[in-house]
């Protein structure tokens, strides 16, 4: 009999587990079960982590009131019970001694990077008035739209309660959400195919083939608990694949790494779609087949449409003539440095998984220049192996039901905000060069029946430092919450101009990160996954859910969470300054089954978590996932999960212009289409304009285009990699002992430290040994940081994790916050800010930072 290595070590677990009967338990927590000797006993209380945007549904074992342990949800569908590493790290963010305790005010006027803010404590009644006279001068001025909203990461549900609502009653066009730096043009490849601008789920019990390409799905990414739990058998199963540039976490267990030269991804996608179509693997129940039965594809024939016959996609034989008849494995080697035996090893593997073999592609193609192709490309791959929504393939996310919070009708706009309101956004989407048309158009039918079509514009986050930085007056009063774009956008110092700028800016968080240091007045945030009431959604596992965020323990601190408690009583300090349009909005609410109205913030704030949860627990619903008969028994469980998806459930219906799933997308030249007319100028034009190589046809259709790079290679011979920490929470954890003691578990790096990872070969000739002081530049910018020599990183590249580099947000994040030295260096101040145009997403991966490595 054969043991594989991981039953071997099923066997050898279950024997060692026999071998203990009898033992005492060595559990932690054995003590408290019965409340004996003194340990009181704790319960498990369900929350939802938002460490990334797994969202997942986890509990809190609180013991006197204090948290002491954390799980995965043990109902949850999604991660059946675990959490990630990270999870863990809640405890020590909730009990960081460096939470802003109260709300504080700077009191020194200048401001600037290092500057101390010199913050002393105030009341939040004082914090309150101040904002709202603020806010009121812009309104008795005639220029509310110099009012500015940014939010970093947010609950879902609570997208009207901050981010939909306070500018626009206010009378502002400037409300912003962080999604721009964050995953954006990833959605343009399903958005553009499949007509699905959104993350996608798989089947991962199923596949037979997984394909992860640029995405570290034990590490990040956005099923982390679900990904390791399941990967262990699918290596069993069948084969791993992992395309990135850097030995990620996902690498180490792959059966196949293609260390990609980084933004090549479109050739070698490119060289994978022609393999699988002249060797006969693309699926012919998704695709269709050729009228004669014959596979024509050969290199270099340019083919007749009327050939092939399509059953769910569209332009199959538009897009082999236009960008993939001449893509061989040999014509991609020497663009991917992948060798040509591995590319076509590697796709007839994928071909013969067919449609149980699921690409899972990630920000690693997507973030870059001109990203919205290759996220095509690479996406489109699941067309031609017909993965999509197959056992073990590829699927849109799942949902479970949520309800909206009431419109925001004309009675809460006055003319004021109707007027300024219609102010040009200052993040410039839409512009000529920056089309943003994330999500397609929009398409309008008026009372008689006219229809009008118009493109979607996007946001463009990164771009509003652009914006204030050209138009210094631009904003007067700013609120932002729960985000730090001085340190996790590109071209960061840029923000730290535009921030000094401003001339009060008000800052709702839990840490006096980098971007506090500009604020005006700082105020104490909940933080979200233990002490703030709210509901979140998101799915996995093909399985979507509702899952609460509740207050587990009793908060130590003043805080508040920013998206009710703290908008409701902003809007009664506006109230009682003669602008009670917000408020009445607020106040407008009511209770799904009392029909009470609130009357303070923590009536509006649990108000509005029942009404966006109450389908699920309200038992009017005809669900087919759990059942849950009442709010307490929500707040209990808290979770909500859904049924099961379905396989094949969009067929026929996706959501296209052809509702097929298009290789030459329809759907991507009637949105340009739009655009270049409300420019008065053609598609050729606006992607020139943008940065694009396409001209004419090839704008359609999944292509390749040269990867943009900053810097000669003659000047800046490296190519910079960015990739995520499997410790961080997005950019929130650098200040927990945990991040900093654990970080060596991120494949090449060093606990307490931050470092740049270089192939031997090349420190070898530039004369660097591992720990030496080393100053990566940029055409930008310089940072210092540690030399790790490396052999995960091809010669020629240089990688270095995201989220060191801190100068603010705490004694442990920075490496002396009283003098504002960061440890190590932020990837952000070395990259530039650049943007894929069509999507406005920015910039972080595809190898477009030219660098250069010297020792100091
Ligand atoms: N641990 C952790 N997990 C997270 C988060 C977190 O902060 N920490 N944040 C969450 C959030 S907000 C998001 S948006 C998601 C997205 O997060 P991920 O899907 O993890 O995305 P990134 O970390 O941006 O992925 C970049 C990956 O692409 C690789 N890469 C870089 N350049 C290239 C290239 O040119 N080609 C290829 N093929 N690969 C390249 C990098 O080495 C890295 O592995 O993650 C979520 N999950
Ligand atoms: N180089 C590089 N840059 C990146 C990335 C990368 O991979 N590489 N990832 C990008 C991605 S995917 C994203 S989503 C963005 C995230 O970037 P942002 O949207 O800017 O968010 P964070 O940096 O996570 O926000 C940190 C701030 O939130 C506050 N905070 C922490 N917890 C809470 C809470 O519970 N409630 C409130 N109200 N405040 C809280 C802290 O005080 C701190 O000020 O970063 C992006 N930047
Ligand atoms: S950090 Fe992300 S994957 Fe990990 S437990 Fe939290 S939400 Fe889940
Ligand atoms: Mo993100």
């Amino acid at each position: 009999m054969e043991i594989n290595r991981r039953d071997f070590l099923k066997v050898t677990a279950a024997a060692g587990a026999v071998a203990t009967v009898g033992l005492p338990k060595l559990n932690a927590f054995a003590a408290s079960e019965g409340k004996t000797s003194g340990v009181t006993a704790g319960e498990w209380i369900p929350s939802t982590c938002q460490g990334c945007t797994a969202w997942c549904p986890v509990e809190f074992f609180v013991q006197d009131n204090r948290i002491s342990k954390v799980r995965g949800n043990q109902l949850s569908k999604a991660n059946n019970g675990y959490c990630c590493p990270r999870g863990h790290l809640m405890i020590q963010q909730t009990y960081d001694p460096d939470r802003i305790k109260v709300p504080m005010k700077r009191t020194n006027p200048q401001k600037g990077k290092g500057v101390d803010p010199k913050f002393v404590p105030i009341s939040w009644d004082e914090a309150l008035d101040t904002i709202a006279d603020k806010m009121m001068e812009l309104r008795k001025n005639n220029e509310p739209h110099k009012f500015m909203y940014m939010r970093g990461r947010y609950s879902p549900t609570s997208t009207d309660l901050a981010y939909g609502s306070i500018a626009k009653i206010f009378g502002s066009p400037n409300s912003f959400s962080h999604s721009a730096i964050c995953a954006e043009a990833e959605k343009m490849g399903p958005g553009y195919t499949q007509g699905f601008f959104g993350y996608r789920d798989y089947d991962l019990a199923k596949t037979k083939c997984l394909v992860v390409w640029g995405c570290d799905p034990l590490s990040s990414n956005r099923q982390v608990p679900n990904a390791i739990n399941k990967f262990g058998d699918l290596l069993d199963r069948g084969t791993l694949i992992a395309v990135d540039p850097r030995m990620s976490t996902s690498t180490t267990k792959a059966h196949q790494w293609l260390p990609i030269k980084p933004g090549e991804d479109g050739a070698l996608a490119a060289a994978i779609a022609h393999v699988l179509l002249t060797e006969g693997f693309w699926s012919k129940e998704f695709v269709g087949d050729f009228k004669e039965g014959k596979n024509l594809f050969k290199a270099g024939a340019v083919l007749d449409e009327a050939a092939f016959v399509e059953k769910q996609t569209h332009g199959l034989i538009k897009w082999w003539n236009l960008a993939l008849k001449d893509a061989t494995p040999a014509w991609a080697a020497k663009k991917s440095l992948i060798p040509e035996k591995q590319i076509i090893a590697v796709a007839r593997t994928m071909g013969k998984a067919g449609s149980a073999c699921a690409v899972w592609m990630g920000p690693g193609v997507a973030m870059s220049p001109r990203g919205t192709y290759a996220s095509m490309f690479i996406y489109a791959l699941n067309g031609i192996l017909g993965s999509v929504e197959t056992e073990g393939g590829v699927f849109q996310s799942s949902s479970a039901p949520g309800t909206k919070f009431p419109e925001i009708s004309d009675k809460f706009l006055d003319e004021t905000a109707k007027k300024f309101g219609k102010e040009k956004k200052l993040d410039g989407r839409g512009a000529k060069d920056m089309p943003a048309i994330m999500g397609g158009f929009d398409s309008k039918k008026d009372k008689d029946g006219k229809v009008t079509e118009s493109p979607k514009a996007g946001v463009v986050t990164n771009n509003i430092a652009n914006g204030m930085l050209k138009n210094p007056g631009a904003v007067k009063v700013c609120i932002a919450t729960w985000n730090n774009f001085n340190f996790s956008a590109t071209g960061a110092s840029r923000w730290d101009k535009a921030m000094a700028q401003v001339p009060f800016f008000a800052h709702v968080v839990t840490n006096a990160s980098e971007m506090s240091q500009f604020a005006d007045i700082v105020l104490p945030a909940t933080f979200a996954p233990t002490e703030k009431l709210s509901i979140l959604n998101n799915m996995a596992n093909l399985h979507g859910h509702l899952s609460i965020q509740q207050p587990v323990a009793k908060p130590l601190w003043q805080v508040k969470s920013e998206e009710t408690e703290f908008v409701w009583l902003l809007a009664e300090k506006l109230k009682a300054r003669g602008f009670s349009n917000l408020y009445d909005y607020y106040a407008s609410f009511e209770d799904p089954e009392t029909k009470q109205k609130p009357t303070n913030a923590a009536e509006f704030c649990e108000i509005a978590a029942r009404i966006s949860s109450q389908k699920v627990w309200n038992g009017k619903e005809k669900l087919k996932g759990d059942k849950i008969a009442s709010w307490a028994e929500f707040k209990k469980k808290g979770i909500y999960n859904s049924e099961t998806y379905a396989y094949k459930k969009n067929w026929g219906k996706f959501k296209t212009v052809t509702q097929k799933f298009e290789f030459y997308s329809e759907t991507l030249k009637k949105t340009l289409t739009l655009f270049a007319a409300k420019h008065k100028t053609s598609i050729d034009d606006v992607l020139k304009s943008s940065g694009y190589e396409a001209q004419g046809e090839l704008v359609f259709v999944p292509h390749y285009e040269t990867p943009k790079r900053w810097g000669s290679e003659k000047e800046y011979p490296f190519t910079f990699i960015d990739h995520k920490s499997r410790l961080n929470r997005e950019g929130r954890s650098a200040n927990t002992v945990w991040y900093q003691e654990f970080k060596k578990l991120d494949a090449g790096d060093v606990s307490w430290d931050d470092v740049a990872k270089i192939n031997p070969a090349d420190a070898k000739k530039l004369g660097i040994k591992d720990g030496d002081t080393i100053r990566l530049t940029s055409p930008t910018a310089s940072i210092i940081t540690k030399a790790k020599l490396w052999e995960g990183v091809r010669p020629g590249t240089v990688a270095k994790c995201f989220g060191q580099g801190h100068w603010a947000y705490g004694r442990t994040a920075a490496k002396d916050y009283a003098k504002a030295q960061p440890r190590g260096g932020n990837n952000n101040e070395l990259m530039p800010d650049d943007y894929d145009r069509l999507s406005g997403a920015t910039a972080r991966n595809g190898g477009f930072t030219g660098v250069k490595i010297e020792k100091v």
